[in-house]
């Protein structure tokens, strides 16, 4: 058997503040995002406070799906997707995230995007909060440091739920709630939890406690989308990062073990519903005492996930002889990581390891015995568009190629559970970590640039016909 079965959700994802646009001239509300303006040239995006005249933030315009929408959802009908992963703009529906009433024109337009899709039998996939706060939220109440963003959230979710219950079924809480592990990266607390935890005493301890609010909020969402309709699917979503030990010494695979224990945090009490012993330990070890209730702990009970969303983009590497100044370190998160000698990097500098798909599975299904989705694949590159109006991107073909190959293992060898897999970016869209268009994910190529010139035209790449029949082969034709 070399097909996964019918039922397998191929698709794609993209997320709101990367590829909507109609931020300028419609009811929406700047998100933690739309502060962003791009980086260029290896100089990282800078967060502004508000919206500055003069500076210039890519997401305002995205590839503006927002008025190209009929257009895109059919041509990612013309792909056979059997999904479409997305984000709902927090703040196309709360545009301040405080006010009492939700925002029509907001709630509307997911209406017709989930209508269009559904027109096609697309089932869409909706990531609840993918990096998306109302930057109001962030300034005024101190993002997710403050136990009354968990309400507002909630209020957030639960106008979703209710609107959406018949159009959708799968749902994730929040994006990558685990980037803000790595919190010396500004843009990782900011877009996690609209938090800059450098400005305080204790980054790591302020890193905490936000994630304990943010761990209620997602646990509280899941309990009150299940009492809206029992048949939601609602799952979690982190990056997962594979860490491997340098070495067979023993010292490199302990470092190993405490490595994932970072990567884990997250998971383990979104699927387990209990803070694991290695994090109480260290709680208690560095003297955090976080504000954490009993009816929280409750609530993280009560609130575990469906199953497990993740992106998977890289694999990670730990040396216990290495002490690098953590700010160059490979992985900012860990001053021991240094570079695989086996595997190749792309452009930016993330490890090519399809292999280390395979085995993330297989960890990852052993570890909590729940369907797993993987919702972020994909090759970021600078494409280039020939004369003709081709693209050839044969890297990005080898490159899903080779990860679909070792995901087909895990299913129909390992036998993990998987309901799907997305690619990322499947339509060329703002990158998020560098705020340009120059490293491209997509199957389709949108004509905009890094300063934001283009046409938004949009048209094939070599890609975008290998993964049709990929789909249309359940898999087998890779
Ligand atoms: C993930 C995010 C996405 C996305 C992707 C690729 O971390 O969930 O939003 O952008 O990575 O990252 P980048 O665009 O920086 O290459």
């Amino acid at each position: 058997m070399t097909r996964l079965n019918k039922d397998f959700l191929w698709g794609g994802a993209l997320a709101a503040h990367q590829f909507e646009g109609g931020v300028i001239n419609t009811s929406k509300g700047y998100s933690v995002a739309d502060v962003m303006t791009a980086g260029s040239a290896g100089r990282p995006r800078r967060i502004t406070d508000g919206v500055i005249e003069g500076e210039y933030y890519p997401n305002h315009m995205g590839i503006d799906f927002y008025s190209h929408y009929k257009e895109d959802i059919a041509l990612l009908a013309e792909l056979g997707f059997r999904c479409f992963r997305t984000s709902i703009a927090w703040s196309r529906i709360f545009p301040k995230g405080i006010e009492k009433y939700p925002n029509e024109e907001g709630l509307q337009f997911y209406d017709d995007v989930f209508d269009e899709l559904l027109k096609y039998n697309i089932e869409p996939v909706i990531t609840l909060s993918h990096f998306e706060m109302p930057y109001c939220l962030a300034k005024e109440y101190g993002g997710f440091l403050n136990r009354k963003t968990i309400d507002c959230f909630i209020k957030f979710a639960r106008t979703c739920f209710e609107r959406y219950k018949g159009k959708v079924k799968y749902w994730m809480t929040f994006n990558e709630i685990n980037n803000q592990m790595n919190y010396r990266n500004d843009i990782f607390g900011w877009t996690n939890s609209g938090v800059h935890f450098e400005e305080y005493e204790n980054p790591e301890k302020a890193m905490y406690q936000c994630a304990h609010y943010e761990l209620v909020a997602s646990a509280l969402a899941v309990k009150t989308g299940h009492e809206i309709n029992p048949e939601f699917q609602i799952g979690n979503m982190i990056a997962m990062v594979p860490v491997y030990p340098y070495s067979c010494r023993p010292a490199d695979m302990v470092l190993q073990v405490q490595a994932m224990h970072d990567k884990w945090f997250f998971c383990d009490v979104q699927c387990r519903g209990h803070y694991p012993n290695y994090a109480k330990k260290m709680f208690e070890r560095k003297g955090y005492e976080l504000d954490i209730t009993q009816e929280d702990l409750e609530i993280l009970k009560e609130g575990c996930v469906d199953y497990i969303g993740l992106s998977y983009y890289m694999s990670n590497t730990v040396d216990s002889t290495a002490c690098r100044d953590i700010s160059k370190a490979v992985d900012s998160t860990n001053s021991h990581s240094v570079k695989n000698p086996f595997i190749h990097f792309s452009d930016w500098g993330w490890g090519i390891d399809p292999e280390g798909l395979r085995y993330a599975l297989n960890m990852m299904y052993e570890r909590y015995e729940k369907p797993l989705f993987i919702v972020e694949n994909g090759f970021g590159a600078a494409d280039y568009m020939k004369p003709d109006g081709t693209v050839e991107d044969q890297y990005r073909i080898e490159y899903l190629r080779a990860h679909i190959k070792e995901m087909k293992k895990a299913v129909l060898e390992d036998g993990v559970a998987l309901l799907g897999y997305t690619v990322w970016g499947c339509i060329d869209c703002v990158s998020f970590t560098t705020g340009e268009m120059e490293k491209r994910y997509g199957l389709i190529y949108v004509d905009r640039d890094n300063e934001g010139r283009g046409t938004y035209k949009r048209s094939k790449k070599q890609s975008f016909e290998w993964f049709k029949k990929v789909i249309a082969s359940d898999g087998e034709i890779i």
